[in-house]
């Protein structure tokens, strides 16, 4: 299936505040992996799926994670984390994606993971920051990804983890591990 096509299925998911999102992830990722020397083509098509599954009936998206051998963990906790795993599964079985660095991008979208590659940097951090998202501290992310991705992430999973513990949600352990191994890499 070429770009355009892609697109046009991509649109179809979702309400258009969302397709707005998912432009403003292409247009940022693009423009990062520019500036950290990333893929940018990869980027791009990572960010064109990364929320693919996103606005699907959160039944089917546990029925994919349940019979496809998805971690089954993700079950247990916050539906939000279910669509980037979907989304990966969907990207291959449905559109042939067969690039393990763009399907890990997008299963890794929301969680990140450890060792995250430059492209799961990339997409992740451009989620938390493309043009269209307000929330507290998006300007100190933005502010901080002129110059570390990581510095950035850390930002960015510092006022998601808040964000959970205020409304008193459960953390997916992966989410934590992520944010320590990005410190860690700090030093
Ligand atoms: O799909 P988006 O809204 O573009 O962004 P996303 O895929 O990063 O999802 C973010 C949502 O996931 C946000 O509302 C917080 C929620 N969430 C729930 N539990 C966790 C979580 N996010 C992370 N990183 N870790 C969690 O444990
Ligand atoms: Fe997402
Ligand atoms: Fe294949
Ligand atoms: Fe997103």
């Amino acid at each position: 299936m070429n770009r355009e096509a892609l697109i046009a299925a991509v649109k179809e998911q979702m309400p258009e505040r969302r397709w707005l999102h998912t432009l403003g992830v292409m247009e940022t990722s693009v423009m990062l992996a520019e500036r950290f020397g990333g893929d940018a083509e990869k980027a791009d098509l990572a960010a064109i799926l990364h929320d693919y599954c996103k606005y699907w009936p959160v039944q089917e998206q546990a029925k994919i994670i349940r019979e496809n051998g998805l971690p089954q963990d993700l079950l247990d906790y916050d539906k939000e984390l279910w669509h980037s795993h979907a989304g990966a599964f969907i990207a291959h079985s449905q559109f042939g994606i067969d690039d393990e660095e763009v399907l890990d991008a997008i299963r890794y979208h929301t969680s990140g993971r450890e060792n995250m590659t430059l492209l799961d940097k990339i997409v992740c951090l451009a989620d938390y920051m493309e043009p269209g998202r307000d929330f507290p501290g998006v300007d100190n992310i933005r502010e901080l990804a002129k110059t570390s991705l990581e510095q950035a992430l850390i930002a960015g999973f510092d006022s998601t983890i808040s964000f959970l513990l205020a409304k008193g949600k459960r953390i997916y352990p992966l989410t934590v591990l992520t944010r320590n191994d990005l410190l860690q890499q700090l030093q």
